[in-house]
């Protein structure tokens, strides 16, 4: 530990000096410059060099160093998996959470928030991000609620900076959050699975599509699909009527300029969701869908806390996106990692959902996983939607089981590079 810190003591003072003459010409490109330059060079560099002399006899402190592996909770109202089994799987140290009841554009409390985080660190968990503060249509549509949502927001992630919570992920799709035609596709074995045709996508009434997906819930909420929501469907289609992909980039923006000096303020990481499928649905224009996608976005509000959710289940719906490579030209804006697997059946035309395995899917999750741990990614990690094994009912995509052999999959794989890559 000491090793560690005297290193990273010693990279900073030269790196402080090199700046200086910067710094010089104002004192806020300093910060700015610093918070990317510790996060892309300094630390990696850092960590290199405390890798290079790991011993199994440090084995400990790698524990505290690397990715974060995490686990998504509901709350205790609407999750029907609870914190005490999420600690007990031994590979999760944290959860991503939210206030599930909250409408978007609502503001969330100091107290709320500290009240959520205090109830996860009571079962010996931390809270290290929200998933989702949702972000309402009037500010996607650009309605005239525009600007009061858009406070709300900006004071709802000041209260999240204040309780030390430094990563939000968000989406900005219309409409539909994330699209599944089947939510328990049954697989050989005998676990079920969700699953997106687009034949089915093509012959649906959009407007339908809710009902034809109900029965599969198990009694949940599934975020995106809320009943209150879906029940405004036809209203919702015409709030969107006309929207193009510029549209939606322009809005995007003015959304996160307005809300940047508070994440610069608070630390806070905005990690966009992509959308899922990477394509448009439904007529209705996806905007976060690949790498120049992305890369725009990044430009058009070009601070470092402007980032990204890379959820591999959702960027590899689009067999062009190469997954791997993405992560490695996204160095430094990755704030989260959804890591999942998908089988293809026929191209971008059916999928369905598959164990983390990379051989039970058309994933290649070492690739994956390796090229986070190539880019030095530090943050949260969770392991995405699990099929449905055991028995088990619960939220599509959430029961407990599966996700919990995906977690163990994905440490197993960072140990196994963390360790190669020792003995370099
Ligand atoms: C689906 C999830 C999404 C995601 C939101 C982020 O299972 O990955 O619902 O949380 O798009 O706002």
């Amino acid at each position: 530990m000491i090793k560690l810190h005297t290193t990273l003591r010693v990279v900073f003072i030269v790196e402080i000096i090199l700046n200086c003459a910067y710094a010089h010409e104002n004192p806020c490109n300093f910060v700015m410059y610093y918070h990317g330059v510790y996060h892309e060079q300094i630390l990696p560099l850092a960590k290199l060099r405390f890798r290079a002399s790991c011993t199994t006899a440090n084995a400990e402190l790698l524990k505290e160093f690397f990715m974060k592996m995490t686990m998504r909770w509901f709350g205790s109202k609407y999750d029907t998996v609870t914190l005490k089994q999420i600690r007990q799987t031994a590979y999760v140290k944290g959860v991503i959470s939210t206030l599930y009841n909250k409408m978007p554009g609502e503001l969330w409390t100091e107290e709320e928030i500290k009240s959520l985080k205090n109830e996860v660190e009571a079962e010996g968990l931390t809270l290290d991000g929200i998933e989702s503060v949702n972000v309402s249509d009037a500010i996607k549509t650009a309605g005239a609620d525009r600007d009061k949502d858009i406070d709300a927001y900006i004071k709802t992630l000041e209260n999240l900076g204040k309780n030390d919570i430094h990563m939000v992920c968000y989406n900005f799709m219309p409409v539909f959050d994330w699209t599944r035609t089947e939510l328990a596709r049954p697989r050989p074995d005998g676990s079920t699975v969700m699953a997106y045709s687009q034949k089915t996508v093509d012959s649906i009434d959009p407007t339908k599509m809710f009902d034809s997906i109900a029965n599969d819930m198990n009694g949940t909420v599934m975020p995106g699909w809320e009943p209150e929501r879906m029940a405004k469907i036809k209203d919702l289609f015409k709030m969107y009527e006309g929207t193009t992909a510029d549209d939606l980039f322009d809005r995007l923006k003015y959304f996160l300029d307005a809300i940047m000096p508070v994440c610069d303020k608070y630390d806070i990481n905005m990690a966009i969701h992509p959308d899922d499928p990477s394509w448009s649905v439904f007529g209705l224009p996806r905007i976060i869908t690949s790498l120049p996608n992305i890369q725009r976005m990044m430009k058009m509000t070009d601070n470092p806390h402007n980032g990204i959710t890379f959820c591999a289940g959702s960027y590899g719906t689009n067999p062009d996106n190469d997954l791997p490579s993405m992560i490695r030209a996204l160095k430094g804006r990755i704030h989260f990692a959804h890591v999942r697997n998908l089988q293809f059946n026929d191209g971008r035309n059916d999928f369905e959902e598959a164990a983390h395995l990379s051989s039970d899917g058309s994933f290649d999750m070492y690739e994956i996983v390796k090229a986070l741990y190539d880019i030095g990614f530090e943050g949260p990690i969770r392991p995405d939607h699990g099929r449905m094994i055991w028995g088990e009912k619960a939220m599509p995509g959430y029961g407990l089981y599966d996700r919990a052999l995906g977690a163990a999959y994905i440490c197993g794989l960072w140990e196994s590079i963390e360790k190669a890559e020792g003995r370099k």
